[in-house]
């Protein structure tokens, strides 16, 4: 296990200022996407890694089957269900009900989702994508239950990583689980193709403990509408469509966003953020104390170990 304690010392290089009152902008992300030297046909073939390189995510269907799902589905319904977990701070209810709308560190609340964390599938292609041993640097589930889940405005991950929580550079991803159907009517995941490669500059400062109010509306660190329109007007707009077992991958730095859901269809995600290990959190760079660990693995940064994927044919492998 490798523990850092990211002192203010070790501060490294901001090659992405942002939130420090300069006017909005675009400007070129300086880092690769795919840090991988060739690929890995166990894992990916060229021309999916030549796509994710060029446009910034992949929608790949099917990666896991019926039973897999269902067992994701019933831990976390088990966890929706919980009081305890619903009260805690990992827990952040929608501004305009008490349900839950998203639930933070499941890889390590969550015994099905610490698993899942680790399957080769995931840890094993974000490992060979960022070239180097990953950690979990944020897990979450997000619920957009229906009738009332909220959207989430647009934003590229990466800023608030980087802003909030100290992360040098664009070495990480994301890798989210379809647990139920998303598509344009509960509020799938919105992704302009191609903008990870442009990194946008927010004009106003972080306010003292932003994510109180940011994880359930999101006011700060968000791109100016003539950036955000610049980038459309480059890269159009896709919806991430598919049904349960389907991953999204997107980059650390991909533009995304959503819409509120006012179906009865809940809109239900697992989400795992793979930061490589050379690119941990050192201090964040608004200055301002970290966040919580919930939100940002900083105490306990442990490489992961892709695990086999062993079907155990007389009990769910993740029992
Ligand atoms: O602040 C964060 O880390 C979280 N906020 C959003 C809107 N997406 C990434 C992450 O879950
Ligand atoms: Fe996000």
């Amino acid at each position: 296990m490798i523990t850092e304690k990211a002192e203010q010392s070790e501060q490294s290089e901001d090659v992405y200022q942002s939130r420090n009152g300069d006017k909005p902008k675009i400007i070129q992300r300086v880092d690769p996407v795919v840090y991988a030297q060739t690929a890995n046909p166990s894992l990916i073939t060229e021309d999916l890694q030549a796509r994710y390189e060029r446009q910034g995510f992949l929608i790949l269907d099917n990666v896991f089957n019926e039973r897999e799902v269902d067992c994701f589905r019933q831990e976390l319904n088990r966890l929706n269900d919980d009081k305890e977990i619903k009260a805690s701070a990992e827990a952040i209810t929608e501004l305009s009900s008490d349900e839950i709308r998203s639930l933070f560190k499941i890889h390590e609340i969550s015994p099905v989702f610490k698993r899942l964390a680790a399957d080769n599938r995931l840890a094993g292609l974000a490992q060979h994508l960022l070239n180097d041993r990953v950690y979990i640097h944020q897990s979450r589930l997000n619920y957009k239950p229906g009738f009332r889940g909220k959207e989430f405005n647009w934003h590229s991950d990466f800023e608030t990583w980087h802003v909030e929580d100290g992360m040098p550079r664009m070495r990480a991803l994301s890798m989210s689980i379809i647990l139920t159907e998303n598509d344009q009517r509960n509020g799938a995941l919105m992704l302009i193709p191609g903008s990870h490669k442009k990194f946008v500059v927010c004009e106003e400062e972080t306010p003292e403990n932003h994510y109180s109010v940011s994880l359930k509306k999101q006011e700060y660190g968000i791109p100016s509408d003539e950036c955000l329109a610049s980038l459309v007007a480059d890269g159009g707009i896709v919806s991430a469509i598919g049904k349960p077992g389907s991953v999204l991958i997107f980059d650390s730095n991909m533009m995304h966003g959503s819409n509120s859901n006012i179906t009865p269809w809940p809109r239900s995600n697992v989400f795992f953020v793979y930061n490589a290990i050379s690119n941990r959190v050192t201090w964040p760079f608004c200055g301002l104390s970290p966040r919580p660990e919930y939100l940002c693995s900083r105490k306990a940064i442990r490489a992961i170990e892709p695990r086999p994927f062993i079907a155990a044919a007389d009990q769910s492998i993740y029992a």
